[in-house]
């Protein structure tokens, strides 16, 4: 692992990137995971690189769907389990879900590969492995499809962080309940999911299982009135908004700035 230097103003991002480096080299993140999180970096960028409100929101949301669920489970990908090994198998612990794993790049050895990383953290059982995947989601072309049928198949409620429009679609519509985890607040998971976060893995994971954790004391009554004032679709126009002010400010400065220039120029 290249050493990042503590005092480089970019060194979360850069430690962020070795990981999923190095668990590519282990197996488990595939190639088009290092893409894929340039896509979500971008958008991290846009949003300031912090848990906003609206994410706040969606993550004390999603809490409550994942400790009123009768059957909730976590779906781990790749770079979910490179980047938020420790976190996954916590929230697993404080809201009973089972951890399945579920890629679109599937292949056995990563799905080992995987399993192992999950295991040394603390996992006690990972589905969906091999043979484990035997049941179907219907009309999903992709890899994606395969699912457990003591996990995704029988779940009421599943957590997808980094998923793709297609299955998140598939599952809404054989009525479970999606919560989703994207940087992109207008990708087709993001939009598609009843209870959208619109935020890093690394920094949503630990928030959510903290804030489960917390919320688990005070009861089901309370988690169901969180749900029942939760609106996703307003939610993510917060998230959009938050991104559309922050650029008009940038765009403002920047402006202050070459008038500034101009001056000393003349
Ligand atoms: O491990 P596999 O085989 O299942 O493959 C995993 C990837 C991520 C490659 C696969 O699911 C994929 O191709 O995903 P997409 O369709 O590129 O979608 C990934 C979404 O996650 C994009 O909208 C990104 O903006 C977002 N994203 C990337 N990194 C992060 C993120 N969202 C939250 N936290 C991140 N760190």
């Amino acid at each position: 692992m290249t050493k990042i230097p503590l005092d480089h103003p970019r060194a979360e991002s850069l430690r962020m990137r070795e990981k999923l480096i190095e668990q590519c080299d282990n197996g488990v993140v595939t190639l088009a995971g290092l893409v894929a999180h340039g896509r979500g970096e971008a958008f991290d960028y846009l949003l300031g690189e912090k848990t906003t409100k609206p994410a706040l929101k969606a993550i004390e949301a999603a809490a409550a769907e994942l400790l009123t669920a009768d059957k909730p489970v976590i779906s781990v990908n790749g770079n979910v389990a490179a980047l938020a090994t420790e976190d996954i198998v916590k929230l697993s612990e404080v809201t009973g879900a089972g951890i399945e794993v579920n890629l679109f790049y599937r292949s056995l050895e990563r799905e080992k590969a995987i399993m192992k990383l999950l295991k040394k953290a603390g996992a006690c059982e990972i589905l969906g492995v091999g043979a484990d995947a035997s049941a179907q989601i219907p009309e999903l072309g992709s890899e994606r499809r395969r699912v457990d049928p003591r996990g995704i198949l029988m779940a009421d409620v599943v957590f997808v962080p980094l998923e793709d429009g297609d299955r998140t679609e598939a599952l809404v519509k054989m009525g479970k309940k999606v919560i989703a985890v994207d940087l992109n607040p207008l990708s087709r998971t993001a939009q598609k999911a009843p209870i959208t976060i619109v935020d890093n893995i690394t920094r949503a994971a630990p928030k959510l299982a903290e804030t489960a954790s917390k919320l688990r004391k005070e009861g089901t009554r309370k988690s169901k009135q969180i749900l029942a004032n939760f609106d996703n679709k307003m939610n993510l126009s917060e998230a959009i908004s938050l991104i559309n002010e922050r650029l008009s400010r940038l765009a403002k400065e920047q402006k202050c700035l070459t008038l500034e220039d101009e001056k000393l120029d003349l």
